[in-house]
């Protein structure tokens, strides 16, 4: 009998601080903490019913009535209040965080081209205002379109210079974009005018290097094209690019693909034709390579024998360095934001 007295006695102390701690609890971890403390595994109230079941029948009935009741209780305090909470919780945010809509705007940083996009783009451009269109290629080539087929045999000693990444014998990373131009010839027939910019890969790193790189190449196919067209077509592109006026020199060079063929100099940026640092004190800087279409490239294609054009390419990393005057080709891929946000408004 003491000790059912004992258990009620301790029911009713539950109930007196419980019900107002649960009315008080100001948000749902508190109400949360009550729950355990009182009906958890070793909360209070469980362990007085668990206690019970040592009672013999007689003795539980009673106080295990009063117990259960109060459980019930206590459980739909909680509820009520959990949901109580809920609404207030609610109520509160609405005013709290409602965006407050006479606040100025936060600026919204602009982000912008990287110098050498800027760069390929702005050339792009030039030669689609005299004419040209875009065409573009894939990156993982076959030997065929970027050796073959441009009169560089397996065994041409130009083929060192253009050492690249082979994913089998017969598949690559194109060394230049050349390739796109032959795709091009084999899609369509004369007269074709495009330019082909974008990703070049070659075995190759220093300081002026990269083993991937930017170029832009172009060609021009139909009757009657001489060596003349292509001077013109070039001054115009320089005109634009380095401005009015801009000297070119042509120096005889050599290339597979093109038949006679030419590397192009500017007079030097920095000091006009005088010679200084830039310049290695030669007074030009060399920008471009071109020619005209060497037959044999023509015939590859199914080209008419009486065809003729003129090609050229040139490297957008190159152009981009002389133009703004930067020293190390790896500053364009190191991705560092003090060199980057040195062109914002490209
Ligand atoms: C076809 C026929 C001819 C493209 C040409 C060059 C000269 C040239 C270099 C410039 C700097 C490569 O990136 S670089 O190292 N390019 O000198 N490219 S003529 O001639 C072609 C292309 C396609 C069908």
């Amino acid at each position: 009998m003491e000790q059912t007295e004992r258990i009620g006695k301790g029911l009713q102390e539950l109930e007196t601080w419980v019900l107002p701690a649960i009315e008080g609890a100001g948000d749902p971890e508190a109400l949360e903490q009550i729950r355990v403390r009182v009906l958890g595994r070793k909360g209070q109230l469980t362990e007085i019913l668990r206690g019970l079941s040592a009672f013999p029948p007689e003795m539980r009935r009673e106080v295990g009535q009063q117990a259960n009741a109060l459980k019930a209780h206590i459980e739909a305090k909680l509820q009520e209040r959990q949901q109580g909470l809920r609404v207030a919780l609610h109520e509160g945010l609405a005013v709290r965080d409602a965006i407050d809509i006479t606040l100025p705007g936060r600026p919204v940083r602009r982000g912008s081209l990287h110098p050498l996009t800027a760069t390929l783009y702005e050339i792009v451009e030039i030669f689609q205002h005299l004419g040209f269109s875009v065409a573009e290629g894939p990156e993982v080539e076959l030997d065929y379109y970027n050796f073959e087929a441009l009169n560089i045999p397996k065994d041409h000693p130009a083929r060192d210079m253009q050492d690249t990444f082979y994913v089998t014998d017969e598949v690559l990373l194109r060394t230049h974009t050349s390739p796109v131009q032959i795709r091009v010839m084999e899609a369509q027939t004369p007269p074709v005018r495009i330019v082909a910019p974008g990703r070049v890969y070659r075995r190759d790193a220093d300081p002026t290097h990269s083993p991937m790189f930017h170029q832009v190449e172009g060609l021009l196919v139909d009757y009657g094209v001489s060596f003349a067209d292509l001077k013109g077509t070039l001054q115009a592109f320089v005109d634009q690019f380095f401005g009015a006026g801009t000297r070119l020199r042509y120096r005889p060079s050599f290339f597979p693909f093109t038949e006679p063929s030419a590397e192009v100099d500017i007079a030097c940026v920095m000091c006009k034709g005088t010679g200084c640092r830039v310049c290695k004190g030669s007074g030009f800087l060399e920008i471009l390579g071109s020619g005209m279409v060497d037959p044999e490239v023509f015939r590859m294609v199914g080209y008419d024998p009486e065809i003729t054009g003129f090609a050229f390419g040139m490297g957008v990393e190159r152009i981009a360095m002389l133009r703004y005057g930067i020293d190390d080709i790896r500053l364009f891929f190191e991705n560092d934001l003090r060199f980057l946000q040195q062109f914002p408004s490209l």
